[in-house]
């Protein structure tokens, strides 16, 4: 893909809250999940990347209180990890390892 057409896809996603794509990339970095808020289509994949020097994990949920929707299992510095969502709703999730300050949600609609 032509540098520029990349860049003003970018500078599409980054005007444009409500995008909705039916793939997602969510880096973990820094302790953190970035986006924190993802909003997607339907069946989405959605994939976290660990940028971060640390194992991180995804586990649905809030405060700590996993709700059993998904879990990823420890993602390696390096690894990733992909779930998809063919469910509409908000879906809360955290690392269990760092619930303090890591956490997210995604949001599928139709
Ligand atoms: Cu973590």
């Amino acid at each position: 893909m032509p540098a520029f057409l990349f860049s003003s896809l970018f500078l599409n996603c980054k005007n444009n809250p409500k995008i909705t794509p039916t793939e997602m990339i969510i880096t973990i970095d820094t302790v953190a999940f970035v986006p924190e808020t993802a909003h997607v289509k339907i069946n989405t994949t959605v994939t976290w990347i660990n940028k971060d020097q640390f194992s991180h994990d995804v586990i649905s949920g809030k405060e700590d209180k996993s709700d059993n929707r998904f879990a990823s299992g420890y993602i390696e510095p390096g690894a990733k990890w992909i779930h998809r969502f063919d469910s509409t709703g908000s879906y809360p999730y955290f690392c269990s390892v760092h619930p303090w300050i890591m956490h997210g949600v995604v949001t599928v609609t139709k």
